[in-house]
């Protein structure tokens, strides 16, 4: 726990007195004072723990004979230190000079290995003679991305403490002896065989370049900028230090921002790529006249026979011409990959220039239900602690979540905290990767949350393990919510949910027993017609153990979207205008309507779904769509492309010609994120700066400025001329941004919200004195088990779950055309139980058919003993193998959200495919 009372050591340093926490190395509090004490094994980087091994950084200490390594040696009361006497120099010196000898030469490898020749400094060559030919192991190429040069190793085990201490992904040891000791990959794998998940954190600790980017080996290695952005994929929101030279990003490296503290995954760290893909779109696009009927029949790369470009000002016009003055025929998505600039300005057009509210995003398919059930009983839709916070518990549930893929950063820490000795609870019906670092791991039946959760909050309260008195002090509705739980003995449900009573007891005190509890969950909990239930329940277990307000404890929705947090807090939605506020709250109404000068309609609008059935039934005839591709991740693919084709007018702003831009009358070419200025909002409300590194491609254009100008082509008449004015426009109107501005932003990079002056870096937990709602109470839910919308019957037997990998990102637009990305992972698979192949008569990586009531894909079949062997895993990347031509699009009735993670499907093998 962090609120230990620090004590402090004074002890002399060079001469002077110094006083520091206990606790603190020599290095560090040397490098506290500026001064410069070498280091080659030593990472001062948050996770690293100093190891000692490399006597680069030889200090004396009084009346010690030997010398200290100063990484690792701690200050003591009264002790004298003296960092550049003639002797530790000298020894300092000798050991570089060694190591020197071993390695190629300067400049071979002229970034990574700078910490080596930095430390080195200029000095004559080494009088030692080199290693010789052939002792090191030969240069490994076999992954698409790194490249390992043992020649280069300095033996310091940074690569293995990256590996395994920071990243907690075990796959470097050291294996030989003595100076044939080298970095091996799972046991002696080459490192593209190897389980290597490519986060690249051996290659960013790598202080010779033995480890590196094989894009970055000789000349790839030269660039001239360094950009602080953050990562475009995920919530997470990892800082990033982009690298370019002229106009390409050339390597990204992780910086120590609030969430990822230097971290990155694969997709940051090698996926940024796809920013230079030749599909890029590089002028805006008018359908031809002659062009073929609209369909998915138009080639990113070569889309000539649809569309022909066009000047900036015809475009505008053109998109403009098909929405102007038509009021509720239009509506809009808008994007949670833009910035919160973008999304302010989007939902700010489609309300203002329509006089509606159809405006949706892609938050309505992810956490809608979590946020329903949020905002009913919490009173607040964002997490109540940040990830990071997992330091301080002792006990975690992840639920519905596979963050080991779709967080990776954040897993990093769940990892951690369970090396650590904290109590790790996995609840998911896949034995996911996580699992392996579970106390308990419940591989319950899909679609069974709420009866297993209302289980585990029955034997809370039949032992007496409720928190009393945060639920007298802090809640409501308790007493219904505990005559509820009692008819939900875990062995009434043990039928539904397969997991046996005495492992849900367990759990049950490990949640309830423990001082300090997290709960992080995720689609798994919210993509059902049941999703606001099974979050419902997850309050209610939090609420009744007094596990939120306190440090380690709380409600964390991981979110998915890099800025879904954002867009949604800005207005993104059909019912809230930005900050939650109804668009039923005439006030609320009032304010933007004086600000805007234009009446804000007092109906909800209609959400992603709805808005395509209303294309259907002929209301909606035009669309405005931001970067969201929804020909690939709406649930009902052959409705939702049906809708999109029969649109009078589509305007499709994106990076690439995507599946929904095969449907668009106007393509207007947008920047990536590394293109453009904005802030964004991760998972754990961190407002965040992203910077542009390299500029737009041919004329594409800032979104910002593409919305504004298209508004401007309606009529609105808007005078933005950076996204800094839309930012104090915001933040004039939202009170979860007081205390951030855009100049602060700039400065600090984040800021947490809330921020309570405008110094505070902002609030990580929140609610420990009370809950957003009237009477500051939280409130229980009960809820009720709600079967899935289709169940399995003898037609079709088996349960359909979707979901992600760890290198793609949703529809495939941005990771398919990520070079190491697509490498590794270039094929549209499905996962099924070995044994469930071998019923079907197909070989692990055969072809396979899935067919449920809606569609039917083939594609290749994986054999993953952590499926269930009546359950296929089916990714939604792939367009030759599109999953929502699959799914079953009921929807939730609070959050609208479809039932992505349940549907009844058949599989058999693909005719043609070998069936032995
Ligand atoms: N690599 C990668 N990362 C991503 C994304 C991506 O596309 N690719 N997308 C981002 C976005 S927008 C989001 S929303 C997040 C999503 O991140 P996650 O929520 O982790 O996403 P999923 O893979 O859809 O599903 C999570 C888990 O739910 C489990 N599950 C399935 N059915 C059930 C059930 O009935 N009950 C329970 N309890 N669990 C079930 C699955 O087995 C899976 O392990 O990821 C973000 N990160
Ligand atoms: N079967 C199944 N379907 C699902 C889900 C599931 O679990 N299973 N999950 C659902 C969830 S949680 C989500 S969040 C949705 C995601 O659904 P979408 O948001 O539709 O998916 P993305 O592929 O992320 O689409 C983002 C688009 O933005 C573009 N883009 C990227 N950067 C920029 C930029 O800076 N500017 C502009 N203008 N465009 C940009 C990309 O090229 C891409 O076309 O999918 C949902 N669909
Ligand atoms: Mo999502």
């Amino acid at each position: 726990m962090k609120d230990v009372i620090e004590t402090f050591v004074t002890f002399e340093l060079d001469g002077a007195a110094v006083s520091v926490p206990a606790g603190t190395t020599i290095w560090e509090a040397a490098h506290g004072r500026g001064l410069r004490i070498p280091h080659l094994c030593h990472r001062p980087a948050p996770g690293y723990r100093p190891d000692g091994n490399c006597r680069a950084c030889m200090v004396e200490v009084e009346g010690e004979r030997a010398l200290a390594a100063s990484c690792v040696r701690e200050a003591a009361e009264g002790m004298v230190v003296r960092t550049a006497t003639p002797r530790a120099e000298k020894a300092r010196a000798m050991v570089i000079e060694l190591l020197e000898a071993d390695q190629p030469a300067r400049g071979v490898s002229p970034d990574r290995s700078s910490r080596f020749w930095e430390e080195a400094g200029e000095r004559a060559p080494s009088r030692f003679p080199a290693m010789e030919e052939g002792r090191a192991p030969p240069c490994d190429r076999s992954h698409p991305a790194m490249e390992v040069d043992l020649g280069a190793c300095i033996q310091c085990g940074l690569c293995v403490r990256a590996c395994r201490e920071v990243q907690v992904n075990d796959v470097i040891g050291m294996a030989g002896r003595g100076a044939d000791t080298w970095p091996v990959f799972d046991f002696a794998d080459p490192m593209g065989a190897s389980t290597c998940v490519a986060c690249g954190e051996c290659v960013q600790a790598c202080p010779t370049g033995a480890l590196m980017e094989a894009a970055m080996v000789g000349d790839g290695a030269d660039f001239d900028t360094e950009t602080k952005s953050v990562c475009p994929f995920c919530g997470v929101g990892c800082q990033v230090s982009l690298r370019s030279k002229g106009d390409r990003i050339v390597a990204v490296d992780g910086v120590d921002g609030p969430a990822n503290e230097g971290r990155l995954c694969v997709k940051g760290r090698f996926g940024f790529d796809y920013v230079h893909h030749p599909h890029r779109l590089t002028k805006p696009l008018i359908r031809r006249e002659d062009a073929p009927a609209k369909g998915l029949n138009v080639d990113p790369g070569d889309w000539g026979a649809a569309f022909r470009e066009a000047s900036w000002e015809e475009a505008l016009e053109r998109a403009a011409a098909g929405l102007r003055g038509r009021g509720r025929e239009v509506a809009g998505f808008g994007s949670a990959k833009c910035s919160n600039e973008e999304a302010y300005l989007f939902q700010r057009f489609i309300r203002e220039g329509f006089g509606h509210n159809n405006v949706d995003h892609c938050t309505r398919l992810c956490h809608a239900s979590s946020v329903a059930a949020l905002l009913e009983n919490v009173g607040s839709g964002a997490v109540t602690a940040t990830f990071n916070e997992i330091e301080n518990a002792d006990c975690a549930i992840v639920i519905g979540a596979n963050p080991v893929e779709n967080h990776p950063v954040a897993a990093t820490y769940l990892k951690q905290f369970a090396a650590r000795g904290g109590t790790l609870i996995v609840m998911d019906p896949r034995g996911q990767a996580l699992a392996r670092h579970a106390a308990h791991m419940l591989q319950f039946r899909p679609g069974a949350d709420v009866a297993l959760l209302n289980s585990v909050m029955h034997v809370i309260v039949e032992e007496g393990l409720v928190d009393r008195q945060y639920v007298k002090g802090f809640t409501e509705n308790w007493a219904a919510q505990e005559r509820h739980l009692a008819g939900f003995a875990p062995e009434r449900v043990e039928g539904l949910t397969g997991i046996a009573p005495d492992a849900v007891r367990a759990v049950a005190r490990a949640f309830a027993g423990a001082r300090a509890g997290m709960i992080f969950w995720g689609m798994g909990v919210s993509q059902h017609v049941h999703g606001t239930d099974n979050a419902r329940c997850l309050i209610s277990l939090a609420l009744m153990c007094g596990h939120v307000g306190r440090p380690g404890t709380g409600l964390h929705p991981l979110r998915g979207q890099n800025n879904v947090q954002g867009a949604s807090d800005a207005g993104l939605i059909p019912m809230f205008l930005p900050d939650y506020r109804s668009v039923a709250d005439p006030d609320a109404r009032g304010g933007y309507a004086a600000l805007w000068g234009a009446e804000v309609a007092p109906e909800a609008g209609l959400t992603v779904t709805e808005i395509m059935d209303a294309v259907h039934a002929g209301g909606v005839r035009a669309m405005y769509v931001l970067g969201e591709n929804p020909a690939m991740s709406d649930p009902d693919l052959a409705h939702a492309r049906g809708a999109l084709a029969k649109l009078d007018h589509l305007v499709v702003q994106d990076i690439f010609l995507t599946e929904t831009a095969n449907y668009a009358d106007v393509i207007l070419p947008a920047s990536a994120f590394y293109e453009k200025a904005g802030t964004v909002t991760n998972t754990n409300r961190q407002v965040q700066m992203g910077r542009p590194a390299v500029p737009p491609p041919g004329e594409a254009r800032e979104d910002w400025r593409v919305i504004r100008d298209l508004a401007n082509a309606c009529g609105l008449g808007w005078t933005y001329e950076h996204p800094r004015e839309v930012f104090a426009e915001m933040a004039g109107m939202m009170p979860s941004l007081a205390n951030i501005t855009w100049e602060r932003l700039e400065r600090e990079g984040a800021v947490t919200y809330p921020s309570l002056t405008p110094e505070d870096p902002g609030q990580p937990i929140v609610f420990g004195d009370g809950f957003p709602r009237e009477g500051g109470r939280a409130r229980f839910a009960p809820a009720d088990v709600v079967p899935p919308d289709e169940l399995p019957d003898a037609e079709y037997p088996m349960v359909l779950t979707t979901g992600r990998q760890l290198e793609h990102w949703h529809t495939g637009s941005m990771t398919r055309r990520a070079s190491v990305l697509d490498a590794v992972e270039p094929e549209a698979n499905c996962s099924l139980h070995p044994s469930t192949l071998r019923r079907l008569g197909v070989e692990a990586g055969g072809m396979v058919t899935l067919e449920t009531r809606r569609g039917a894909v083939t594609l290749m079949a994986r054999a993953d003993r952590a499926v269930a062997p009546d359950m296929v895993f089916l990714p939604f990347a792939y367009v030759e193998a599109a999953a929502n031509l699959l799914t079953n699009p009921a929807l939730d009735p609070y959050g609208k959200i479809p039932e992505f993670k349940f549907a009844a499907v058949r599989a058999f093998a693909a005719k043609g495919a070998a069936a032995e």
